[in-house]
């Protein structure tokens, strides 16, 4: 059967959690709060708007609708402006090697991404030409672990969900992949992604004969 890989974006193939982080220090420095690296952990993977939820826990601030409305827009902007200046020199090593392989190969790729950012991303950094289909946070209702960004991935490259294989840095992300019948590959700390089929420090420890194998089977 056809075989097709979804990768997640943050984590896997950038490392956009850095400026995720500088842009909601601000809002909690602004705040008057402190916002540690530690706490930016539980930030990676969830959506913007959930993000901004545990922040105020954090913080133990309450919003009405409007101030919250206007923290998403002014986190946002303060975002864009870190990402603006984005090149090539910050795609994690190995990612293009591994997409160069599937695309001469003719296997379909999908980015399965919580960012609304996704696609000026992958743009600034050269590789958007490499996506078949681009499933990010404008096309979903529900966040991970709920399955519906890589059902959605699976059903538009064509692809069934359980020869879909996932790309995920996020421990919400690799319980969407499991959920939706897909093969899980986690990228980061094995402890942290132990529900993933198979785990790997980076793409560096990738394989192609490891890539090819998943093709066959
Ligand atoms: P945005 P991923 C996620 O990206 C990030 O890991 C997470 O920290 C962020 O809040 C989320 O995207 C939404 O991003 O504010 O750009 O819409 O890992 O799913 O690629
Ligand atoms: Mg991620």
């Amino acid at each position: 059967m056809k075989k097709g890989f979804i990768f997640d974006l943050d984590g896997v193939i950038v490392d956009t959690a850095k400026y995720h982080y500088l842009a909601w220090k601000k809002l909690a420095n602004e705040l008057g709060f402190e916002f540690t690296k530690e706490q930016n952990e539980l930030f990676k993977g969830v959506s913007r708007k959930r993000c901004l939820e545990i922040l105020l826990e954090i913080g133990k601030l309450e919003a009405t609708q409007k101030q919250f409305d206007t923290w998403m827009i002014e986190k946002n902007a303060d975002y864009l402006a870190y990402i603006d200046n984005m090149d090539e020199s910050e795609i994690l090593p190995e990612v293009p090697k591994i997409l160069e392989f599937l695309k001469g190969n003719d296997i379909p790729i999908a980015l399965g991404s919580a960012s609304k950012n996704a696609r000026p991303i992958l743009e600034k950094v050269g590789l958007l030409s490499y996506f078949d289909i681009i499933v990010d946070g404008n096309n979903v209702l529900k966040a991970k672990p709920d399955p519906e960004v890589f059902l959605l991935a699976a059903k538009q490259l064509g692809v069934n969900a359980n020869d879909c294989i996932v790309f995920e840095d996020a421990v919400a992300g690799i319980q969407a992949a499991n959920s939706a019948n897909m093969i899980s590959i986690g990228i980061g700390d094995y402890k942290i992604l132990n529900e993933a089929k198979f785990n790997f420090q980076n793409f560096t420890q990738i394989s192609i004969k490891f890539i090819q194998g998943l093709i066959k089977n």
